[in-house]
């Protein structure tokens, strides 16, 4: 398989953290976003969003969006699962990934950046508080889902990693680019920490990728 991917996006992080727990050996083809490989006629006719990731399999198939190649995996490797067995669980866990992948990653996506900075005009400081804000907002939300809930373990649903920590991770990750103060949650905080244990999700890191830069 190819994972067409950045050492920086955290849709491909997310695809990352997956095959690693699913023990799924993968060739990574970096298109590096700060150049605007993704626009790029070769790449458009892998995926027309010119969005990362894509995920190529050995036939030639491939899939797009992050949330749905994760669930895909774990449809055709269903060990170890990413979703728990009661539909009223599976409902919170994917609930609590798109708060993540739905409504604070893509207004905070490079192309919105690069939208705020160069058609509005705005400056490296406007554009850092809108990152930070719109994280925010989300993990506002997303503390007390975790924290009030007796589902939650050492990771969002229980005490198994899946699909709500794949997505947690890499914001965490981004937050902690953008300096974002974590003390208002704890919770979000230990979850990452017990993550970050595991080596599935330290070797999905971006310094561990091969088109890691400084
Ligand atoms: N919903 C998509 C989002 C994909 C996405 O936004 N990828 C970002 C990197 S994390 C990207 O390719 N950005 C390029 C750009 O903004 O030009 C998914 O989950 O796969």
């Amino acid at each position: 398989m190819k994972l067409y991917g950045y050492f920086r996006s955290s849709a491909a992080f997310r695809v990352r953290i997956a095959l690693n727990l699913k023990n799924l050996s993968y060739e990574t083809v970096s298109i590096h976003l700060r150049r605007s490989e993704q626009a790029r006629p070769e790449y458009l006719a892998r995926n027309p969003q010119g969005l990362v990731p894509t995920l190529e399999e050995d036939d030639g198939h491939r899939l797009i969006q992050s949330l749905a190649i994760v669930e895909y995996l774990d449809e055709i490797h269903p060990a170890p699962p990413l979703l728990p067995a009661g539909a009223a669980d599976r409902a919170r866990v994917r609930a609590l990934a798109e708060i993540v992948a739905c409504d604070i990653h893509p207004i905070n996506n490079l192309r919105v950046l690069r939208y705020l900075a160069h058609t509005l005009g705005h400056d490296e400081a406007a554009i850092g508080a809108w990152y930070n804000h719109w994280i925010d907002a989300g993990f506002a939300a997303l503390e007390p889902l975790l924290a009030m809930d007796p589902r939650t373990g050492r990771f969002c649903h229980g005490d198994t990693p899946g699909l709500a920590d794949i997505a947690l991770v890499p914001q965490v990750v981004n937050a902690g680019r953008y300096r974002l103060e974590m003390t208002a949650y704890p919770t979000i905080a230990r979850i990452f920490a017990n993550c970050m244990a595991l080596a599935p999700f330290a070797a999905a890191c971006p310094e561990n990728q091969p088109d890691r830069e400084a």
